[in-house]
């Protein structure tokens, strides 16, 4: 078994550092976790149960005036070596990517086609760290572990080895109550084989949540990648399966314009993105009747398709429809939408009451560093300006971290003024800069 086994892994290896890099898992992790564990019955009867949801709460949904979900995140860093443990500053950039991304406060926004403009969705959830453990205490929703694992996916014998202590991972927090965030090395015989993958609503509960690649999780973690790995994992762990509707059991015509993805407003499409940006692609003419006489091209702009982040900009109402099907249903996410294990004092888009609750400015004096770091806030479009006594302007600045350091060391002694602020909200805090 065992010889076999690496044998395997040798073949897979060659073919995968011989082939394009696979983004994402979660589909052949749903087929292996099909079989191995025999799960058909319970993720079909998710399937059934969102489906007929949908159907009976169309018009509810698209009138949806319910405050926006907050949804409590704990992050399993496991980690065999210093540059696999996530620093804190790449997770809060992540959570705050998924805000944007699930808020459609993305900053590329704007550069999603006209003509898939007005079928953009606020989706409208949130996501904080965690700030109970399931025990009730203080929590930072961040758990560091090392592990002696060299690397915690293997795609045929063990693919969820990052949940099971046992294997060298990190055990999950209930799942009605979090969601389960693992970041590890997915890489094997170190080519990077995964970026990651989400297990779908109504699968085995000791293994729910979403696994990412240690390196692509963040805002700036991996030049040129944008924390989308992230949000697309998030959207299968809502339902979401791929915009070119892949080979899902059950689905009779993988890889057609026949076969599709559960959402009316995606167009078909017949493969997934080249890891590019082409707008000109139009696989499919066959849409579905939402579309009257247009054909509308690939939406490659969509976070469910493989495109490049820079290209990503989007989710459809349709598909914001999907995920409340399964946020309505399936019990462990009907259950985290009302989930007390964090977000009670966390801000989110447009609610900051006062913003000097939320900006911390230290250390105050300061000699050469000043740092600022927002808490617990839902989006972190801010910037920041210094000025000094008498009102010039010294010092400019953007905060795309939760943590930002402002170098003082060119500035005299003296009390200084440092503005943080953002479109709507804006705070100011008196610095002293001792010599
Ligand atoms: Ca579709
Ligand atoms: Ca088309
Ligand atoms: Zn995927």
């Amino acid at each position: 078994m065992k010889k076999i086994h690496v044998l395997v892994a040798l073949l897979l290896s060659a073919a995968i550092a011989s082939a394009q890099l696979d983004k994402c898992a979660t589909m052949h992790v749903l087929k292996e976790s099909i079989k191995q564990h025999n799960l058909t019955s319970t993720f079909y009867t998710a399937e059934q149960a969102a489906n007929k949801w949908l159907e009976e709460n169309k018009a509810k949904i698209t009138a949806k005036t319910k405050a926006v979900i907050k949804i409590p995140v704990v992050v399993h860093v496991v980690y065999k070596n210093a540059a696999q443990n996530v620093p804190d500053s790449n997770i809060y950039s992540q959570i705050s990517v998924l805000n944007e991304c699930f808020r459609k406060m993305n900053s590329n926004y704007g550069n999603t086609r006209n003509i898939f403009d007005s079928i953009g969705a606020d989706v409208e959830l949130e996501f904080c760290l965690a700030d109970k453990d399931p025990l009730g205490n203080a929590t930072t929703g961040i758990i560091r572990k090392s592990t002696p694992t060299s690397s915690q996916f293997d795609p045929l014998f063990g693919f969820d080895n990052v949940k099971k202590p046992s294997k060298g991972g990190d055990t999950l927090w209930p799942p009605s109550r979090y969601l389960n965030i693992w970041t590890c090395d997915m890489s094997l015989f170190s080519v990077e084989a995964v970026l990651g993958y989400a297990q779908f609503p109504g699968m085995a509960q000791q293994t729910d949540g979403v696994v990412i690649q240690y390196n692509y999780f963040g805002r700036y973690a991996k030049p040129k990648f944008l924390g989308r790995t992230t949000v697309h994992e998030v959207g299968h762990w809502l339902g979401m399966r791929h915009i070119w509707a892949d080979d899902a059991p059950g689905l009779s015509q993988p890889g057609t314009c026949d076969s599709t993805d559960f959402v009316y407003d995606t167009p078909n499409c017949k493969s997934q993105s080249a890891q590019d940006c082409d707008t000109v692609i139009n696989s499919c003419s066959n849409e579905d009747p939402y579309w009257g006489t247009i054909d509308p091209p690939d939406m490659v702009e969509n976070y469910m398709d493989y495109s490049k982040d820079s290209c990503m900009t989007m989710f459809t109402k349709g598909q914001k429809a999907r995920m409340y099907s399964f946020l309505n249903t399936n019990p462990d996410r009907l259950a985290i939408c009302t989930s007390t294990a964090g977000c009670a004092t966390f801000a989110g888009v447009g609610e900051i009451k006062d913003l000097g609750n939320y900006v911390n400015v230290y250390p105050n004096p300061a000699s050469d560093l000043v740092k600022i770091t927002l808490n617990n806030l839902g989006y972190s479009d801010f910037k920041y300006e210094m000025f000094n006594a008498t009102g010039q302007k010294v010092k400019t600045g953007e905060i795309n971290y939760f943590i930002t350091e402002v170098n003082t060391a060119d500035l005299s002694a003296g009390i200084y003024f440092l503005k943080v602020y953002n479109t709507s909200n804006t705070i100011t805090k008196r610095v002293v800069v001792n010599r």
